[in-house]
């Protein structure tokens, strides 16, 4: 166990986190020309860096990243990089992450103490389903699993029947993918003729690189495995390691020893309370290749800062709420897909697949919300239907101050995703 990580106390963090963001405001200011830049610009006194000038740095963005494409944000001499991961942009260059072999071990450290918190031992066989390649998510659990000393099977996206004959014959007993094709495996192990209760040995899930409900939690660990954990993480962070669910699943913690959180104000970029909604920024304490500071990562969330009932200190993030651009603006206001997964969720009948449809009627935004009904519903009865979908219209429009129409649709007809769902098909856009 990494015990010296989960035993440290609130003030040990503090002052580990005071130190370190001196040290990486300096090295980066040594090491980095598109750096020392921004801090000069900012008068930023580097030699007299006390904690809280922090909030004097000007943000890092994704643009940043993308105008110094591909390695103007390193701190170290290329020589010094061992691994590039790419995010694949929609528009314009990718994203290219930067390690050292110093930022590998660490991130693998990250990611076996998320299993660990998990319950994960070096008795488990992980099966990681995540995409190995430029995406983070595989080989960054994979790191954590080996160094944990469990078995590992990398078996990567896709293949569903073949996952699931390996989580079968080899005894599977964590799964690590995206929650939404943990759904689509499960189904998928129904139709197949397993029973996940008495076929598989499947404990736990380490199910993260998007946003999920409580309610599909729900659906996974009553139909296929015991617990499911959220994971976070983004590739400019290294990748899945950053924040976990412990048992008490009540927010995730971010492992604060590397990691410095602050929630802003999105509009004003002013730093909030613990408590207050709003979006993540985050400055890497540890990384050596492409450190960055106060990185805008688009995600809203909540922080509490509070110890936990398990025990751990390091400040937790609520489940992440939506991202600043996955926001939807429709007639003004704005919808999160969260909001309408959790209203979908206290529905009878309903399945957690759905997917959002925004066009345009004239001037007007329209949007409709597409569900899957479950098998057991019994869609020959119209009055039913009608009335679901009427009911859910109603509730959607309280909830979201704006009306939607809902179809229902049959079992098994949405698009099923082996990476991250998507959701959101806005026509508005093309
Ligand atoms: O998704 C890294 C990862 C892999 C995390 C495996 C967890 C597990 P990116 O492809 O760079 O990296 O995408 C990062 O995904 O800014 C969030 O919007 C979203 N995201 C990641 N984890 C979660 C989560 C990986 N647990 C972006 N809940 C982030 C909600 C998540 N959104």
């Amino acid at each position: 166990m990494s015990i010296q990580a989960y035993s440290m106390g609130k003030k040990e963090i503090r002052e580990a986190q005071a130190k370190k963001l001196k040290e990486v405001v300096t090295r980066v200011y040594e090491n980095s020309p598109f750096y020392r830049r921004r801090l000069k610009e900012a008068g930023i006194d580097i030699a007299n860096f006390r904690p809280e000038d922090i909030r004097k740095v000007p943000f890092t963005t994704k643009t940043d990243l993308r105008d110094n494409y591909p390695l103007g944000l390193i701190s170290v001499d290329k020589s010094k990089i061992v691994r590039m991961h790419a995010s694949s942009g929609t528009t314009g260059n990718p994203t290219v992450v930067a390690y050292t072999k110093r930022d590998i071990d660490a991130w693998a450290e990250l990611n076996k103490r998320c299993l660990e918190v998990c319950g994960v031992t070096s008795d488990d066989v992980v099966q990681v389903a995540y995409g190995y390649g430029l995406f983070t998510g595989g080989l960054g659990l994979h790191y954590g699993a080996e160094r944990l000393g469990a078995k590992v099977i990398p078996a990567s996206t896709g293949n569903t029947k073949r996952q699931l004959k390996l989580m079968k014959d080899l005894g599977t007993t964590v799964l690590a993918c995206t929650p939404s094709y943990a759904l689509f495996l499960s189904e998928s192990a129904k139709e197949e003729g397993i029973d996940p209760k008495k076929d598989l040995r499947l404990r736990v899930g380490v199910l993260g690189a998007e946003p999920w409900s409580e309610s599909t939690r729900k659906v996974l660990e009553e139909e296929f495995m015991q617990s499911a954990h959220d994971i976070y993480g983004m590739s400019e962070l290294n990748g899945p390691g950053v924040a976990i669910e412990c048992r008490k699943k009540d927010g995730l913690h971010v492992w604060e020893d590397h990691y410095f959180v602050e929630i802003i104000d999105p509009n004003t970029g002013e730093v909030l309370e613990p408590g207050e909604k709003g979006e993540m920024a985050v400055t890497t304490l540890e990384k050596e290749g492409m450190p960055l500071l106060r990185y805008r990562t688009r995600d809203i969330t909540i922080l509490d800062d509070e110890v936990c009932e398990c025990g751990m200190a390091h400040a937790r993030i609520k489940k992440i709420l939506g991202r600043t651009d996955d926001m939807l603006k429709i007639r003004g206001i704005c919808v999160f897909p969260s909001q309408i997964e959790e209203v979908i969720s206290g529905f009878e009948g309903l399945t957690p697949f759905y997917q959002l449809v925004v066009d345009r009627d004239g001037p007007l935004d329209r949007l409709l919300v597409k569900v899957e009904v479950s098998e057991d519903f019994k869609s020959d009865r119209l009055t039913e239907i009608v009335d679901l979908q009427k009911r859910l219209e109603e509730e959607l429009r309280d909830v979201l101050s704006i009306s939607a129409a809902v179809e229902l649709t049959e079992p098994r007809t949405l698009p099923r995703s082996e990476g991250k769902a998507q959701r959101i098909i806005d026509l508005r856009r093309i």
